[in-house]
């Protein structure tokens, strides 16, 4: 029987023939298309995974037969958390990084892991398109090597546990084993939140509220919903502790080979992408909660004083504070 990839290499070497035949070069375009392989660790339901449809679909749309894009989801191709680096050896061209990946290498930048810096999207998108997110942007394309194109909403950080407790202020999560992602800047936001913070892939977080290794997890409503951790969690605490940003990003080599038409057009594609995402995460995060209630889970709000003011003075008094560039935090509370 035949198979399809015998098929259609039977098919192009048919085209190729008869491309010949009418003294025609072959398809050029076939081998020359540049890559663009993406890697995240969202799952196939979250708009920020989605969005890579869009990604894909406006940039063939403006450049057609020119770039091969290529989605791999779920952390398949490189595991979360790594893949600045591979974009910077030359190994993957584009993906959506945070600013907990930033903080690594450009230390200023962890003032955005901070809890209750960033007001809401709408702040979020005017902070990072104006003169702060410009500055901060370039230092990051000379020390990571990378070029930002877009600012994408991931959404509000609530905290979400196995087992439903009364949690008003930080004090009530003491001694809850909170997972975060595995860096030490998400680290320090799980225990400025009064928690003992655990760090874990995002991929295993599922099975580790499943089976109790972990008592909760912090994430956004709609990741809640898409990764089904509302099928292993009893009670939502709306903390709204992190507007959380990530920001599609692509291996300077690539960048620096596109000519400036192919430029504007990635460009533009990632902004459609990071625009589909806005849109329906904050739609979505507007009417999520029923949906949680309906599912049997608690969803509380706590004191949201105290939890401001005890993870605003933990970082204050932290050594991250110490590299935040003088009068930065002004001028991003200061920014309409
Ligand atoms: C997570 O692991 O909790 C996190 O929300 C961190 C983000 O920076 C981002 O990596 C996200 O996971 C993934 O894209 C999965 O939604």
């Amino acid at each position: 029987m035949k198979t399809v990839s015998n098929l259609r290499r039977g098919l192009l070497a048919a085209s190729v023939s008869a491309m010949a035949l009418c003294g025609m070069a072959g398809p050029a375009w076939a081998d020359t298309k540049i890559p663009m392989r993406i890697s995240t660790p969202a799952v196939p339901d979250d708009w920020h995974a989605k969005m890579w449809t869009v990604f894909k679909d406006t940039l063939d749309k403006s450049s057609p037969n020119q770039f091969d894009t290529q989605i791999n989801l779920n952390a398949s191709l490189f595991k979360q958390g790594t893949e600045p680096a591979a974009m910077a050896r030359g190994n993957l061209e584009l993906s959506a990084i945070s600013a907990f990946d930033m903080a690594k290498l450009v230390p200023e930048f962890s003032i955005f892991t901070a809890g209750y810096v960033v007001r809401d999207p709408a702040h979020q998108q005017k902070v990072f398109s104006g003169p702060i997110g410009e500055g901060l942007f370039k230092t990051v394309s000379e020390k990571m090597d990378v070029t930002v194109l877009s600012t994408v909403y991931l959404g509000t950080r609530q905290v979400n546990l196995r087992e439903a407790r009364n949690v008003k202020t930080p004090a009530d999560l003491k001694g809850i084993k909170l997972r975060m992602p595995g860096t030490k800047e998400w680290l320090f936001l799980g225990e400025a939140l009064g928690a003992t913070a655990t760090p874990l892939a995002f991929g295993e977080v599922y099975l580790g509220l499943k089976t109790g290794t972990i008592d909760g997890q912090d994430n956004p409503l709609p990741t809640v919903r898409a990764a089904k951790f509302y099928e292993v969690t009893k009670q939502l605490v709306l903390t709204n502790h992190l507007v959380d940003g990530i920001f599609i990003a692509i291996s300077n080599k690539t960048w620096n080979a596109l000519t400036p038409a192919q430029k504007q057009n990635v460009k533009a594609a990632a902004q459609a992408a990071a625009q589909y995402n806005n849109e329906n995460r904050i739609k979505e995060e507007g009417q999520i909660v029923d949906f949680f209630k309906q599912q049997g889970l608690q969803v509380t709000t706590p004191d949201l004083d105290a939890f401001r003011k005890s993870v605003q003075d933990t970082y204050a008094k932290s050594d991250y504070a110490k590299v935040w560039p003088a009068g930065m935090l002004e001028r991003i509370n200061n920014t309409r």
